[in-house]
C-alpha cells in the first residue's frame, strides 16, 4: 500500500510562523483618552481545578474586550461600515492571502509618532511590485518588542501608524483585503486629532476591508511571498474578536 502524503511531503520546506502574541491577563489594553468608554481585558473564572467542582477535569470562563490582543477588526466595528460584515460573515477566502511586510522599524525607533505615508506605500511598491489582491500589508515597527508591558506598549498614546491620505489610499485605491500592524490599534496614537478622526478605521472598515492588531515577529517575513492565516472567532454580530494570525513562508 502507498503512503497518505506526509507532513513533510505537505509543508515542502514552508516555515509556519506564529504572528500572535500570547494572550493574558497582563496583555496590553487600548485606553482612549477622555470622555471614550474603554474595553476591559482578559479576566478567567474558574468553573472547575480538579476539584469537588469537577474532580477530573479543569476549566475556565473567560470575561474579554472583542478589540484585546492580536484581534481582529470587521467593517460593523466602525460607523462608515455599519451596514458591512460582522467577524462571523467575513468569507473565509478573505482570511488567507498573500502578506506583504513595510518595515518602518528604524523610522519608529527614531519617532513614536512615525506616520506611514501614500509616498512610503508607493516607495514600497517601486521596489517590490503592486499590492497584492486579496492581500495583507502588515506594518513592522518594532513595537512587539513592547508587547509584555502596557506602559511602554501604549507609550502615552504615542505610537506610530498610517496618516489619512495613507490609509484612504490602502482603503481606496489599492486591492488588499486588510491592514495589520504591532501595535494596540490598527490607527496611530494620534489618530483621534486626525481629520477624520481614526482615518484606518474610517476609511479600511468603511470599505469592507478588515484591519489586524497587536502582531509578532514580523521581523522573521520576507518584505513579499508570505502567506498568511488570520482566523478570529466566528462571532456572530461580532464587531471584531482575538484572533490567531499564521504566516507560510
Ligand atoms: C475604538 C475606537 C478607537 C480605536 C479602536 C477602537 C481600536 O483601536 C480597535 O481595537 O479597533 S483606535
Ligand atoms: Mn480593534
Amino acid at each position: 500500500m502507498t503512503q497518505a502524503l506526509s507532513l513533510a511531503e505537505l509543508l515542502a520546506g514552508v516555515d509556519v510562523i506564529d504572528l500572535t502574541q500570547p494572550l493574558s491577563e497582563e496583555t496590553p489594553v487600548l485606553q482612549l483618552p477622555e470622555p471614550f468608554a474603554n474595553t476591559p481585558g482578559l479576566r478567567r473564572h474558574e468553573i472547575s481545578r480538579y476539584d469537588e467542582r469537577g474532580p477530573a477535569w479543569a476549566w475556565d470562563w473567560l470575561e474579554i474586550g472583542e478589540h484585546v490582543g492580536t484581534h481582529f477588526d470587521a467593517p460593523i466595528h466602525w460607523v462608515t461600515g455599519r451596514e458591512g460584515e460582522d467577524v462571523a460573515s467575513v468569507p473565509v477566502e478573505r482570511l488567507v492571502g498573500p502578506a506583504v511586510v513595510i518595515d518602518k522599524s528604524a523610522e519608529a525607533a527614531e519617532d513614536a509618532n512615525f506616520l506611514l505615508t501614500a509616498d512610503d506605500v508607493r516607495a514600497f511598491e517601486a521596489e517590490h511590485g503592486e499590492l497584492p489582491a486579496g492581500g495583507w500589508v502588515l506594518l513592522r515597527t518594532g513595537w512587539d518588542a513592547r508587547a509584555d508591558d502596557q506602559d511602554a506598549f501604549l507609550n502615552g498614546g504615542q505610537t506610530p501608524g498610517p496618516d489619512g491620505e495613507c490609509a484612504k489610499l490602502l482603503a481606496h485605491d489599492r486591492p488588499i483585503a486588510g491592514f495589520g500592524v504591532e501595535t494596540v490599534g490598527t490607527d496611530a496614537g494620534a489618530a483621534h486629532s486626525f481629520d477624520p478622526p481614526f482615518p484606518v478605521h474610517h476609511f479600511l472598515l468603511g470599505a469592507g476591508k478588515y484591519g489586524i492588531t497587536q502582531l509578532a515577529n514580523l521581523a522573521e517575513l520576507p518584505p513579499t511571498g508570505a502567506l498568511i492565516v488570520v482566523a478570529p472567532l466566528r462571532l456572530v454580530n461580532g464587531t471584531g474578536s482575538p484572533t490567531r494570525v499564521l504566516a507560510l513562508v
